[in-house]
């Protein structure tokens, strides 16, 4: 799914991550791929300007660019951009109203109004623990209830019992006295389509809105058709009271043009995606997840937000340039540790990054967390400052000092000391010493034995 936007963003993130420091020109560079990416995934140019338009003074920032991670600080922007254009946060089914509440699917032929009634039906009965009734009123085409029928029986959701030649509006008042019968607390809508929208669809839609007078009213839209997705339900919102939307072939969309045009187009949320043609196939759309899978990063985004957040990047600077020139202290030692806490710890650290929780379990296991971090902190507050700038000093009498002073051992002094040592060292490989390095590279074994 949205496979080619993901694949453009990966190439113009991993240059813009790549560079340690970021001008102007660079973050342009950066912007015109994006652009570029936007249009071939196919969304309106007007859209794609809005984006650059709402990105670029924030990536451009002065504190954006002298940060220690400004290729991070961009991604974090643009990802807050597509959430914003995805929809903010997920809206669900309003099922607001006295039952039998009426729903009704909207949308052209061959859109998969009737696949995507029955995918909801199921959805509503077993996460809102909804008895559901399905009604076709699609008397155009041939065997078109039947199909929905059919469906019904194979997933085992009532359908209501088809009277040939029986009018659309008629079919809506028996739906809705048949589920009352029933004891059904939903009534979902099949509505006949047109390979267009025409003026007598419409109309018809409009009547039958009046009748059954929808808790929702959802437009079925093909993914695949990208941009024209969403302006047939910007035409359906001006006739009809739309309340949302559900992108159906998800699955076969490798551009992701549709989904993102849709609530800056249409104003309208989407609340789910198809992604195959099998009843199971259907999803909650979460704007904030499809952000990340169009971004291919795990749930990195978060990390460089908590980061960005949490840690003070002053400290990290100063501790950087310490690090360039082999400087790295005790006390300096004690701000990661300090930083690390904050950031809930190690665990909390691990639980951002994509890919790793085969370690996390370990740790689990192994106990690793804040009680190690605050026991090294005791250890290196009972450190005289001579011994906290130059660990080297510290021999058999001072560490049995330290182990008084802590409330620990010789053991554990020592324990620190090597971690200390291994820190140190990793630090100095590591470009940048701070958290991006480990989010890239992932903590190194030999410091992961060392911390347990
Ligand atoms: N791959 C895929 N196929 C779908 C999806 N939703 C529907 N279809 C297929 O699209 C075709 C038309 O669906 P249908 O529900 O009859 O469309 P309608 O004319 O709007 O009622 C059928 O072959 C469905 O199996 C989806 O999310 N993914
Ligand atoms: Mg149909």
């Amino acid at each position: 799914m949205f496979e080619n936007l993901t694949n453009k963003f990966e190439e113009i993130f991993s240059s813009l991550k790549k560079a340690p420091s970021l001008d102007e020109k660079q973050v342009d560079e950066g912007l015109k791929g994006i652009r570029l990416a936007l249009l071939e995934a196919d969304v309106s140019l007007d859209l794609v300007k809005e984006f650059i338009s709402r990105v670029k003074p924030k990536a451009l920032g002065q504190e954006i660019i002298r940060s220690t991670s400004p290729g991070d600080m961009v991604v974090k922007i643009v990802y807050d951009e597509i959430v914003s254009f995805l929809g903010d946060k997920n809206s669900e089914i309003s099922l607001n109203a006295v039952p039998p509440v009426p729903i009704m699917l909207v949308g052209l032929q061959g859109s998969g109004k009737t696949t995507t009634t029955s995918k909801l039906a199921k959805f509503l009965e077993k996460n809102n623990k909804k008895k559901v009734m399905m009604a076709s009123l699609d008397v155009y085409r041939p065997a078109a209830q039947e199909q929905l029928r059919l469906l019904g029986e194979q997933n085992n959701i009532e359908t209501l019992p088809i009277i040939e030649g029986q009018l659309p509006a008629d079919i809506c008042r028996r739906a809705l006295s048949a589920a009352n019968l029933n004891g059904c607390e939903v009534v979902l809508f099949d509505t006949a389509g047109r390979t267009q929208i025409d003026f007598q669809m419409m109309n018809e839609i409009k009547q039958i809105e009046t009748i059954i007078n929808p808790a929702e009213t959802i437009l079925v839209a093909d993914s695949l058709t990208g941009q024209i997705a969403a302006n047939v339900a910007k035409e359906f919102k001006n006739t009809v009271n739309l309340s949302g939307i559900i992108l159906t072939r998800a699955d076969g969309d490798g551009r992701g043009g549709a989904a993102l045009s849709m609530k800056y187009v249409a104003e309208v949320p989407i609340k789910f995606l198809g992604i195959g043609e099998k009843i199971e196939n259907f999803e909650v759309f979460h704007p904030d997840r499809i952000a990340n899978r169009i971004l291919g990063m795990g749930d990195i985004v978060s990390l460089v937000e908590k980061a960005s957040e949490d840690l003070d990047q002053e400290n990290l600077k100063k501790t950087e340039e310490k690090l360039k020139k082999g400087q790295f202290s005790m006390e300096d030692y004690l701000s990661q540790l300090r930083q690390m806490k904050k950031m809930g710890g190690i665990e909390g650290i691990m639980s951002f990054l994509p890919g790793v929780s085969k370690i996390k379990s370990q740790m689990d296991q192994s106990g690793i967390d804040e009680k190690i971090i605050t026991q090294n902190e005791a250890v290196i507050l009972s450190m005289t400052k001579q011994e906290r700038e130059n660990p080297k000093i510290i021999n058999g009498s001072r560490k049995k000092r330290i182990a008084n002073g802590s409330g620990t051992d010789i053991a554990t002094i020592n324990k620190l000391l090597k971690q200390f040592k291994m820190m140190s060292e990793m630090m100095k490989k590591m470009s940048k010493g701070n958290m991006k390095g480990m989010a890239d590279k992932g903590i190194p074994p030999e410091l992961f034995n060392q911390l347990k």
